[in-house]
């Protein structure tokens, strides 16, 4: 059994599976030796790994194995895990992939964080080495655009990297309020809806691995089945955009004053403030703004 360093009755980590290959042990392993409670939910997987994962739940109560009959998708799984983990009392959830691509050793760090600002959502910032395929990273680029442009700019460093800390009751609104989110879509939707419902991203960087098949590397990412996907969560979540256009245009005056200052829209306090900061006077006249 791994040792008890961080052990929380507040923040657990969930991992969803599928398919991953004997990778999975190593990383249940390092999670394990990083943190406590991890929940590893195994989402219809046909590879022999849920026999292997509740092997080692029975040698250490503070890791749970919750098998899923159906393979119904990462959005699904961990939804699944989020309603048992908010039925235990837990109020946020760490979630990282099974295959051995995230950093374990940063779990304490993004908990921390986390625990710091607990209305916030801590998403990593990818850092990639030479594995990452091209692809990939160009894709990314596309997707984090979109995200940004949705959400106008609210401070997503990355839409797709699924090693991040969630707030587990804003989430599951988000994820009760619609049936999408279920599948490969998780992610980057997740992340829009949250801002839109005011949770604040802190971006940290993690470093990601993409590992090649000889050391036990899989990816079930389909090019074309979820680039599609992906489309048309966009398609969606523009949709959503455009309803809350002036929602996201008041929050954004409010952040960035400066940006409504040559439409005259700033309030007058907020203009005395400015110009007090810049001329170093102690009192600002109201006719001199
Ligand atoms: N692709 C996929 N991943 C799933 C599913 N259910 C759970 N997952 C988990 O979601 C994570 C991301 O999937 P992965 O295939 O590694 O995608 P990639 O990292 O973007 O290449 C992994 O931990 C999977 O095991 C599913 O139905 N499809
Ligand atoms: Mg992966």
């Amino acid at each position: 059994m791994a040792p008890d360093i961080n052990v929380s009755a507040s923040h657990l980590v969930l991992i969803p599976s599928y398919n991953p290959g004997p990778r999975v042990y190593e990383t249940v392993r390092t999670a394990r030796a990083q943190w406590a409670p991890v929940w590893v939910v195994v989402d219809g997987s046909t590879d022999g790994t849920a026999a292997g994962l509740e092997d080692m739940a029975a040698s250490d109560p503070r890791l749970k194995v919750v098998v899923l009959p159906e393979n119904s998708g990462k959005g699904a799984a961990v939804l699944h895990g989020l309603d048992l983990a908010s039925q235990q009392g837990y109020t946020h959830a760490l979630t990282m992939d099974s295959d051995g691509q995230h950093p374990a050793e940063l779990i304490p760090t993004f908990m921390a964080t986390s625990t710091q600002s607990p209305k916030a959502m801590v998403l990593g910032l990818p850092v990639f080495d030479a594995s990452a395929p091209a692809l990939r990273v160009q894709g990314r680029k596309i997707s984090n655009s979109w995200a940004n442009l949705e959400t106008l700019w609210a401070g997503i460093g990355d839409s797709l990297y699924g090693f991040r800390v969630y707030p587990i009751e804003p989430l599951r609104r988000v994820m009760r309020g619609q049936r999408w989110m279920r599948r490969f879509d998780f992610d980057p939707e997740a992340v829009v809806r949250l801002c839109w419902r005011g949770v604040r991203p802190i971006n940290l960087p993690a470093p990601v691995k993409y590992l090649h098949a000889d050391e036990g590397g899989v990816s079930h990412f389909n090019y074309l089945r979820d680039n599609t996907l992906l489309t048309w969560m966009h398609l969606r979540l523009m949709l959503g955009f455009v309803l809350r256009l002036p929602l996201l245009l008041l929050r954004h005056h409010e952040k960035h004053p400066q940006f409504a200052r040559s439409r005259g829209a700033r309030p007058a306090s907020s203009s005395r403030r400015l110009l007090r900061q810049r001329t170093g006077a102690t009192r600002v006249r109201r006719q001199a703004v």
